[in-house]
């Protein structure tokens, strides 16, 4: 597909650009005053995932404002438990809250509903942005990885260290797996129909694959990452997959070498020459650059970025943070970071 309207797309699929490519993670958020008007408009968090105009708009919002290579489709990974069944809410400045999940009894409860149901109004959100974004601007479909998504499950909600939820996979191997193969199972289904809808990318966000010892990180983030990017590549084989296990930086090759894994995301603590080593030439590279720096700016933000762009200069590479833009970040930052990305 070198001839393929989207540099974001071609960069994917292994072409060097002169200028990369640019998007960024939790680009549509809290950071931006119009995203939070969005949001009180909708009521909740939740709300505005489920209403496919206003969900459409908040991912319009970062291409409107900065003219990105890529739009991400707003929702969240915490939708894929909710249409398996598991009760999710986001109290407000808590994060979310998910009756956990933890024995054989309410394990096999799991899936009993379609879950598309549920995530019906995703792929209508899908829809109407890939319908209202120019041809050149790609939109990037995504799930939670199921490691990260279990973490969620087994603890009830977000914690300190997730890794230490292990100890479960220990205890009882079969229920963690079993677990584990209910997200996958459902998460291929709920890409594929995001494909289906318009999704032209699709990004698994492994946000908890660090800290894990190396067997544990095999079995519980890496074989159901390739799973699903397997499942995807069967079923549309155009449709490139980026892996992103933050945390993960001793296994980059291992993600890279899978053969349905078309680009690595790194986070902002892997060294970048490091990365573009050992990830080229399996598979192309997105991200580094550690979102702390948009929030201060400045000379320190400009550098680190040139750096970035200097490091995998030839080489196919998208640019974009080591995590997403925290709240705090000011918007004019992003601007100058794009200009010196831009420029450069
Ligand atoms: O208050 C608000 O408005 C909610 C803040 C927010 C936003 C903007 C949450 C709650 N989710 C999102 C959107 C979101 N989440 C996107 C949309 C697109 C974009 O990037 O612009 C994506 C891709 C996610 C993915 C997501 N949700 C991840 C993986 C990536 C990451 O950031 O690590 C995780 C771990 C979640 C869970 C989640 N969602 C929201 C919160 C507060 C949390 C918990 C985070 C934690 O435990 O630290």
């Amino acid at each position: 597909m070198a001839d393929h309207p989207s540099k974001f797309i071609r960069t994917l699929k292994g072409e060097a650009q002169s200028t990369p490519p640019m998007w960024f993670m939790r680009q549509a958020g809290r950071y931006l005053p119009e995203y939070r008007a969005t949001r009180e408009q909708a009521g909740g968090f939740l709300d505005l995932c489920y209403n496919p105009e206003l969900a459409a708009e908040v991912t319009f919002q970062p291409i409107r404002r900065y003219g990105l290579d890529a739009a991400i489709l707003f929702a969240d990974i915490l939708l894929i438990p909710q249409a398996l069944g598991v009760d999710v809410r986001f109290e407000a400045g808590e994060g979310p809250v998910l009756e956990p999940v933890r024995n054989g009894s309410a394990l096999s409860a799991l899936g009993e509903r379609d879950i598309h149901e549920t995530l019906s109004p995703i792929y209508e959100t899908v829809r109407l942005v890939r319908d209202g974004l120019p041809k050149d601007v790609a939109l990037i479909g995504f799930a939670g990885a199921p490691w990260t998504v279990a973490t969620y499950v087994l603890a009830g909600g977000g914690v300190k260290d997730p890794a230490a939820l292990r100890r479960y996979y220990y205890d009882d191997p079969d229920f963690v797996l079993g677990l584990i193969k209910k997200i996958t199972d459902a998460t291929i289904d709920y890409l594929i129909r995001q494909i289906d809808a318009g999704a032209d990318a699709i990004q698994l966000f492994d946000t908890w694959a660090g800290g894990l010892p190396a067997p544990v990180t095999r079995t519980l983030s890496i074989e159901p990452m390739a799973q699903i990017a397997d499942a995807i590549k069967a079923a549309r084989p155009d449709i490139p997959v980026i892996m992103f296990p933050k945390g993960g930086f001793g296994f980059l090759t291992e993600y890279a070498s899978l053969p349905s894994c078309d680009a690595v995301g790194i986070d902002f603590a892997a060294p970048w020459a490091a990365a573009r080593d050992t990830v080229r030439p399996h598979a192309a590279v997105q991200g580094g650059l550690d979102p702390l720096l948009v929030v201060a700016g400045g000379a320190p933000m400009e550098n680190a970025a040139r750096e970035l762009v200097e490091t995998f200069k030839d080489t196919p590479y998208v640019f974009n943070l080591g995590h997403g833009f925290v709240p705090e970040t000011p918007p004019e930052n992003v601007a100058r970071l794009i200009d010196i990305v831009r420029c450069s």
